[in-house]
């Protein structure tokens, strides 16, 4: 007999299931749990984003779509480049904008002229998508694709039954041509077409294309359905943030209001799908490579911030870092990219809790205690909490307490957990440290703790 969980629980050999569960048990509803995929793109923490396009060469940030395709002319492109800075900068994946909203495509796509094949880069025989994804492979970083819905450039834009077919069309084509596809990206912004008129998209049909083409990528937009956006471009996830939500709360991709923004932003302890925020932000000013903002990219310390208000908040952080006219990272970015690394590498090189036994007592239904001994007094400053998220995320509130004698201090207290969670106080001697896990939406499992000096 082969049936699904769902049909299972509604049969009576499902229902005698349930009354076989030992005295004392009850049979509550499981909580969402990551995927594989979901997983490994929580686990690799940072990601690259390059914005790259028409744009980058008529300096604006939102094409129009009546761009000349002869002005995407990048004079040495070497996505090799690209692939190394983002290694180098400890990321796991890269992805790039395929499409933006002026609907110029880097590839050269059976479905419309515009596009790099009428572009005098490399005779207008280039794929840059195709450099782009040989380049990651090459250099073991994954390749992820963004294909902005909005196509300010496609005639049948706001047709909308005809400009679905085109955006799956072309969906395909990124997804059969170029080896496996990590992440695909939806953004949310979706305005007008050329001829004034709004489209309807049909977004089940583009997540099922996804899923049929490329079964291993996870999907981002808005709406998920494995990742969603975390409701600002500004670095920062939410506090609290749950990696569950509620999927009603937002409907479809670029859903306007305030409610959406918080849902985004905070994810649901009761929410029935398991859907983490991802942080995008660049480390310009705009998205798109503008040589007036050369002198403007983010320092180390505010990458740094960045860093403890994404990936440090249970969220995974996607940094932008165009391309220039050259088709190059910029030497500063790439060198900013590197003293960041440096960065993380000197604050989170060493930890102080590294080989300790971690003590856990259950203190109630949904509360529970951590405690590492240090076995000598050392300066900690910064507090690394982790969840075993492949169970779920259970945690919603707790505190972390130092004693460097028998005085127990508060250091810091929070919310929600999940895949990490760091926090930053003075730093001060301590022998040992506490978590106190004051509540959570299930039985809470044992915490991993990493301590380290700060500074
Ligand atoms: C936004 C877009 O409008 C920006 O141009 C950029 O691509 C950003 C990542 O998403 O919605």
């Amino acid at each position: 007999m082969n049936i699904s969980r769902r049909e299972f629980a509604a049969t009576t050999l499902g229902a005698m299931a349930g009354s076989l569960l030992p005295a004392g048990w009850s049979a509550s509803p499981e909580r969402p749990r990551p995927s594989g995929a979901q997983i490994v793109w929580q686990r690799e923490e940072l990601a690259l984003f390059l914005h790259f396009g028409v744009n980058t060469f008529t300096d604006r940030e939102w094409g129009d779509g009546r761009e000349d395709p002869a002005v995407f002319a990048p004079t040495a492109l070497d996505a090799r480049q690209w692939a190394r800075a983002a290694r180098a900068a400890g990321a796991g994946t890269l992805i790039l904008t395929a499409k933006h909203h002026d609907g110029f495509c880097l590839w050269p796509s059976r479905f419309t002229d515009h596009s790099v094949a009428r572009s005098p880069w490399r005779r207008g025989a280039g794929d840059v998508v195709r450099e782009f994804t040989d380049a990651c492979r090459a250099e073991g970083v994954r390749a992820g694709l963004y294909l902005s819905p909005w196509d300010r450039n496609a005639p049948m834009y706001g047709d909308s039954p005809r400009y679905n077919d085109y955006y799956c069309d072309q969906l395909a084509e990124l997804l059969t041509r170029y080896g496996p596809i990590a992440e695909v990206w939806f953004d949310g912004a979706n305005g007008e077409g050329p001829n004034g008129r709004r489209q309807v998209y049909d977004w089940p049909r583009v997540f099922g294309l996804v899923r049929l083409l490329q079964p291993d990528a996870v999907m981002f937009s808005d709406a998920g359905p494995d990742l969603r956006w975390c409701g600002n471009e500004a670095g920062q996830a939410g506090d609290p943030n749950w990696a569950t939500m509620d999927p009603n709360a937002v409907p479809y991709p670029g859903a306007p209001g305030d409610a959406v923004i918080a849902a985004l932003q905070h994810g649901d302890p009761d929410g029935s799908v398991w859907r983490p925020a991802e942080t995008d932000t660049s480390i310009r000013p705009g998205w798109f490579y503008h040589p007036a903002e050369d002198d403007r990219v983010k320092t180390v310390d505010q990458l740094t911030e960045i860093w403890f208000t994404s990936v440090g908040r249970n969220s995974k952080l996607l940094l932008n870092v165009p391309p220039t006219r050259e088709g190059l990272l910029h030497a500063t970015d790439v060198a900013r990219l590197a003293d960041f690394q440096a960065k993380r590498a000197a604050l989170f090189g060493g930890d102080l809790a590294a080989g300790r036994r971690v003590d856990w007592r259950g203190t109630g239904r949904r509360s529970a205690v951590a405690e590492v001994n240090l076995g000598r007094t050392v300066t900690v400053g910064i507090a690394r909490l982790e969840e075993d998220i492949a169970r779920g995320q259970c945690v919603a509130r707790y505190a972390v307490l130092g004693a460097a004698d028998g005085d127990w201090r508060e250091l810091s207290r929070g919310t929600t957990i999940g895949h990490r969670k760091l926090d930053r106080f003075a730093s001060s001697p301590m022998q040992r440290v506490r978590v106190l896990v004051e509540d959570a939406v299930a039985e809470p499992r044992p915490l991993r703790i990493g301590l380290y000096p700060g500074g």
